[in-house]
């Protein structure tokens, strides 16, 4: 019987709401958010300065929520959504793009950073590498690609074995093995490539694009499921920049194209194998 009375008297009490997460971030004044350090996706100088084109988005969309500064932390690709999920960031603000087990995981805003897939190589790619496929068919070559990345699942997918797909930790990490011939090639997104070449003034390097047969993805900044408040407040946000003009002005400096986030949307690209 008194069991009974216990369980009633907790199924009567209100469940307290869930906190509303946007007047946390704007108590605390400050979002958290995970990003790869992959120009001109997103950068941090050695001042802690945070740029590139996914931080600055998202600079201009909290700013109009009333959150004024950004928190950056550098993670792996692969460990942004668990750290997401645990609570340790707020958002992800990094060029994650979207794919399906990725839109399951987390709540995507729209658009924002669309790319095709490109290799670093040789110059006159001498093995004439350009799909994943080829890799895969090539006993002795060797691919690098970011752990938990888009590349990755990509090569992995077309056959490439574990042991001649390298994790590669970071862009400059990624340009020197090239460079020693530690790894035939270096797969990163089309801009990401050009940008680490351009700074090396390598011209034994080139950049391949777009990778034959994968996809062009795109970007969203990415939300704890359980935040899609704060999902919807951010993309009534990032809509009016899109309207207005000013999101083409932030991104395509960048070398990213504003019509091809604003062409597409949230559930064609989550559909997207
Ligand atoms: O979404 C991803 O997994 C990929 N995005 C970027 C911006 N760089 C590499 C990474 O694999």
């Amino acid at each position: 019987m008194k069991t009974c009375l216990i369980a009633a008297v907790l199924l009567a009490a209100p469940i307290p709401a869930l906190a509303d997460k946007l007047e946390d971030l704007k108590e605390a004044g400050t979002v958290r958010i995970a990003i790869g350090n992959e120009p001109p996706f997103t950068a941090i100088d050695s001042s802690g300065k945070v740029s590139g084109a996914a931080p600055d988005v998202a600079r201009a969309v909290f700013a109009a929520l009333g959150v004024e500064d950004l928190e950056a932390s550098i993670l792996d690709y692969g460990a942004m959504i668990p750290s997401l999920q645990a609570g340790r960031v707020d958002a992800i603000t990094a060029g994650l793009f979207m794919k399906p087990e990725r839109c399951d995981a987390v709540a995507y805003s729209e658009p924002i950073l669309c790319d095709a897939e490109a290799l670093l190589v040789p110059a006159g790619n001498p093995k004439g590498f350009q799909s994943y496929e080829d890799f895969a068919k090539d006993p002795e070559a060797r691919l690098g690609a970011p752990g938990g990345g888009t590349e990755e699942k990509l090569a992995l997918d077309a056959g490439v074995p574990r042991d001649r797909l390298i994790v590669v930790p970071d862009p400059q990490s990624g340009l020197k093995m090239v460079q020693d011939g530690r790894i035939d090639a270096y797969s990163l997104p089309v801009l990401s490539l050009n940008d680490l070449l351009a700074k090396s003034g390598d011209d034994k390097l080139e950049v391949f694009a777009p990778v034959v047969g994968a996809p062009v993805y795109c970007d969203g900044a990415a939300f704890n499921k359980r935040d899609t408040d704060l999902r919807d407040a951010f993309d009534a946000e990032l809509a009016k920049l899109k309207e207005s003009g000013e999101f083409a002005k932030i991104i395509e400096p960048y070398g990213f194209s504003a019509q091809a986030a604003i062409s597409t949307n949230r559930e064609t690209l989550c559909a997207q194998q």
